[in-house]
């Protein structure tokens, strides 16, 4: 079954929508398998993000995603990445469709409310960033 890595970003953590958010993917049927609540460290968001690293919106990014606690938690399911990235909706909100989560839950795209990894291979990449328990996984 294939799994994927979400991460509820700090400011929706603030905001008190976690338990909404995780609502979407169990309602789906996304298999929650793992959970935690964490401040992340420079360190993991530089390899969390390293494909964007130089990019004008980089250090905007870093810094609203060591704001705060953020939830990690690893989704597994048929489709898993592709159905996470579809409930996520479109990376801006104002482009995101209603009912979709990033749709839903905000209009910025630097605070959008979530990550979802865009592919397996990102999957398996950032899982033990955030998982190092499950690097073997
Ligand atoms: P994704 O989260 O939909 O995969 P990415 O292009 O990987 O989108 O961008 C990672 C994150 O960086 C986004 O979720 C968003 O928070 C932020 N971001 C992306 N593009 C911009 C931008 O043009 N301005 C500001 N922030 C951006
Ligand atoms: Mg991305």
């Amino acid at each position: 079954m294939e799994k994927t890595l979400v991460l509820i970003k700090p400011k929706a953590v603030s905001r008190g929508l976690v338990g909404r958010i995780i609502k979407r993917y169990e309602d789906k049927g996304l298999n929650l398998v793992a959970l935690r609540m964490i401040k992340a460290t420079g360190d993991q968001l530089a390899m969390h993000y390293e494909e964007h690293k130089g990019k004008s919106f980089y250090g905007s990014l870093l810094e609203t995603m060591l704001s705060g606690p953020l939830v990690a938690m690893i989704l597994e399911g048929e489709d898993a990445v592709s159905v996470v990235r579809l409930l996520n909706g479109a990376t801006d909100p104002i482009q995101a469709l209603p009912g979709s989560i990033r749709g839903d839950y905000g209009l910025e795209i630097e605070h959008n409310v979530v990550h979802g990894a865009d592919s397996q291979s990102s999957a398996k990449r950032e899982i033990p960033i955030w998982f190092p328990e499950e690097a073997d996984a």
